[in-house]
């Protein structure tokens, strides 16, 4: 980040207290107090008596415990934030007058909250769900606020929907049950019956919906929004983050699992990443449509349930988010950061999307709900500019504004409109005319086109991997009436999908589509077409396993070259206290301290695995259950896989599959993922951890 703070962090330290051993407690009106352990009593040797309610001290602490709690987000409750920079690297002038996207020279801060939206604030990281990218941009001019999601389009088109969408979604009313998944029968019934939300389950039953990492998935602002210019022209705008680690997931079975083990993992994905320096890095991009190119489109442009194919409109990157520092304090920072459609800077501007203008109305309101009115106030909220007008009082008020007067116009011209000239917000005549009525323009009512485009721009295993998504999720629907329609459905997006899944969870055997196929596909819907520029293995996780008696070179060496490419090893050994490498005697100081143990965590927790040889670790791990079932789960959720020397033996035992073929000699062999070096050679070593490099599964 550079040793300079940001003008955000800089004026978040105003509002910070930092913690030190000068400290001495007090109230929360200043009053210093000896003993907070226990609460003013009457009492003798032999008795205890009352406590008293004099013991105000004591009645705070409890009273400001009894509030600790706000109401978590209606939708988006479980996420994680952390700040970075936005630099722009080619001016967008010709389109927009916002200086944050105009002036090259800038460095714009930002927060960013990632999100789950159907949990709630305690539900696990990897559940299959759509995830929130929310971006708070800190200009000079204001705060913007692109509130986005990891899939580009959303499951209605009309803001009065959403209420029922989130409804259907969230843990059914009579029992609250299931909490954070998809898989039950309210959901499925609301995605039949409301059949524009086609193509949005069509993404979130894709890998998508499974991240790897917050770290590796794209954001997008769905929405379309305008841009305006000097000469006061609109041109409509979708937004685009790509990760530059490029975009990838879980397996199911892996989610499912780790959503057990490690409900934090993507929030602590992140903190480490950030802690660790591998600090995350997104381009930042416009899709652009002149206005009065609008009406060129089978699809309307307005409808938030349809992306703009990159093929027709291809995305201009202009900039990079990179996200640097942890926050301090979660409550304060992550919990209390706000964020609304309608913080918008001069430059930039609503659309007629009947989603957007709905959602506008709803973020402000929902902060009231959360925050209190005076939400803009609190530190993580402030923009960093001047905040000037005559909005006054409410709960918690904390600005003290001086002067003798809150109202426009005012005998002493304080706090004048600014002119256009002093960067004031534009709003460009806009020509609206029509009937005034409850419907939406005629082309938002083809609900299936795009479905089928990014069915069919799919890889085979992504199409497999959705077959097997739509398999689970209705297996979780027992009633009938839910995963038959459902499974008729589908016949509408794709024969072969609707037969698979029709044929796994009960449902009749698909009668005629409606509609054919139109065999279209466009580029940059599969997300393996988001592979990162550069193959890299930084800030990957990657389990050593070693019992007594492992080759201690080939460990070292392993985790050294892992080091050097900024790969994250962990020693995982029989034990968390010292594992002993062989021709050492097994005395205090001699060994390697393990990191974790085989059954403290599990091969769900990293990106890969190697194990050194050596005679006596290998037989000890071959006779654990557990350590074979580390490399068989590691092999089934497709991770590469290396061992050297007697490991080869372990890895037959492991996987005692046909097709699999293991090293005999000093030749690496990669099979299936995974690689082994039979009898080691330094330089083979190394080649194998540039094999890894280079992309044998990791990528
Ligand atoms: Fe949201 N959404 N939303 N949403 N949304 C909220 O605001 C809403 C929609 C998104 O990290 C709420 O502060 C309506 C689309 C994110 O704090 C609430 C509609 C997209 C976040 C709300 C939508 C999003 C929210 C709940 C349909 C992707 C988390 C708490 C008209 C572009 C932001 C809050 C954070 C949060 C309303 C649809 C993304 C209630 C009415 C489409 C990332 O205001």
């Amino acid at each position: 980040m550079g040793g300079e703070k940001s003008r955000k962090l800089a004026q978040l330290d105003q509002h910070s207290q930092f913690v030190t051993k000068d400290d001495r407690i007090t109230s929360d009106w200043g009053a210093k107090l000896g003993n907070t352990d226990e609460w003013l009593r009457v009492t003798s040797d032999h008795q205890n008596g009352p406590m008293l309610l004099e013991d105000s001290f004591a009645r705070e602490k409890i009273f400001r415990f009894d509030h600790e709690r706000i109401p978590e987000r209606v939708v988006h409750a479980r996420g994680a934030g952390a700040f970075g920079n936005f630099r722009l690297f080619e001016s967008i002038e010709d389109l927009t007058i916002a200086p944050v996207l105009t002036d090259t020279s800038r460095e714009t801060p930002v927060f960013v909250r990632f999100s789950t939206v159907q949990g709630s604030r305690g539900s696990a990281d990897t559940v299959r769900d759509v995830r929130g990218f929310a971006v708070k941009f800190y200009t000079q001019e204001g705060n913007w606020d692109i509130v986005g999601n990891n899939i580009p389009v959303f499951f209605i088109q009309d803001a009065i929907k959403f209420p029922d969408v989130i409804h259907a979604v969230k843990p059914e009313p009579h029992n609250e049950v299931p909490q954070a998944q998809t898989a039950h029968n309210n959901f499925w019934d609301f995605m039949y019956m409301h059949s524009e939300a086609t193509h949005m389950f069509m993404w979130a039953m894709s890998d998508r919906a499974i991240p790897r990492s917050y770290r590796m998935m794209q954001g997008f602002g769905v929405n379309t929004f305008t841009l305006i210019n000097r000469e006061g022209k609109r041109h409509f705008v979708k937004f685009h983050f790509t990760p530059e680690l490029g975009v990838h997931s879980f397996v199911w079975d892996e989610a499912l699992k780790i959503a057990g083990q490690d409900p934090d993992f993507h929030r602590k994905d992140l903190y480490e990443a950030i802690e660790n320096g591998a600090y995350p890095k997104w381009k930042f991009g416009v899709q652009v449509i002149p206005e009065g190119q609008e009406h060129d489109f089978d699809f309307d442009i307005l409808d938030a349930t349809k992306l703009w194919p990159e093929d027709l409109v291809p995305v201009r990157y202009i900039g990079e988010l990179e996200l640097n520092r942890n926050v301090d304090e979660y409550f304060t920072q992550t919990e209390q950061a706000a964020f609304c459609t309608a913080h918008m800077v001069p430059g930039i501007g609503h659309s007629d999307d009947p989603l957007l203008q709905g959602r506008s109305f709803s973020y402000f309101d929902t902060q009231v709900s959360r925050l209190g009115i005076n939400w803009q106030e609190l530190p993580i909220n402030r923009p960093v500019c001047p905040v000037m007008n005559f909005n006054r009082d409410g709960q918690s008020r904390h600005t003290i504004t001086k002067g003798n007067v809150n109202y426009w116009p005012n005998r002493f011209e304080v706090r004048q409109p600014p002119t256009a000239d002093e960067g004031a917000y534009l709003d460009p005549p806009q020509n609206v005319g029509g009937i005034k009525t409850r419907a939406k323009s005629a082309k938002f009512k083809e609900h299936f086109n795009q479905a089928q485009l990014f069915y069919n721009s799919l890889s085979e295993p992504e199409k497999s991997h959705l077959a097997s998504a739509f398999s689970f999720e209705l297996d979780h629907c027992d009633d009938p009436i839910v995963y038959e329609r459902m499974s008729q459905r589908l016949v509408d997006i794709d024969v072969g999908l609707a037969q698979t899944v029709a044929e796994m969870v009960g449902g009749p055997k698909p009668g005629t589509p409606t509609r054919q196929n139109h065999g279209k596909k466009a580029s940059k819907l599969s997300q393996t077409e988001f592979s990162p520029s550069k193959p890299t293995i930084a800030s990957r996780r990657v389990a050593i396993i070693i019992a007594d008696g492992f080759d201690e070179t080939v460990y070292n060496s392993v985790k050294s070259a892992l080091k050097a490419s900024s790969a994250l090893p962990f020693t995982i050994g029989p034990r968390r206290s010292e594992v002993f490498p062989a021709g050492v005697p097994k005395s205090a100081g001699n060994g390697v301290q393990s990191d974790h143990h085989l059954e403290g965590m599990r091969s769900t927790m990293f990106d890969a695995i190697f194990v050194p040889g050596g005679v006596e670790s290998i037989k000890t791990l071959s006779k654990s259950g557990r350590a074979l079932h580390w490399c068989r789960e590691a092999f089934g959720h497709l991770k590469p896989i290396a061992g050297t020397g007697e490991a080869v033996e372990l890895f037959k035992l492991a996987f005692a599959l046909p097709g699999i073929h293991v090293s005999t000699n000093e030749q690496a062999v990669e099979s299936y993922g995974v690689v082994t070096i039979a009898n080691v050679a330094p330089e083979s070593l190394r080649e194998a951890v540039t094999f890894a490099k280079e992309g044998v599964g990791f990528f």
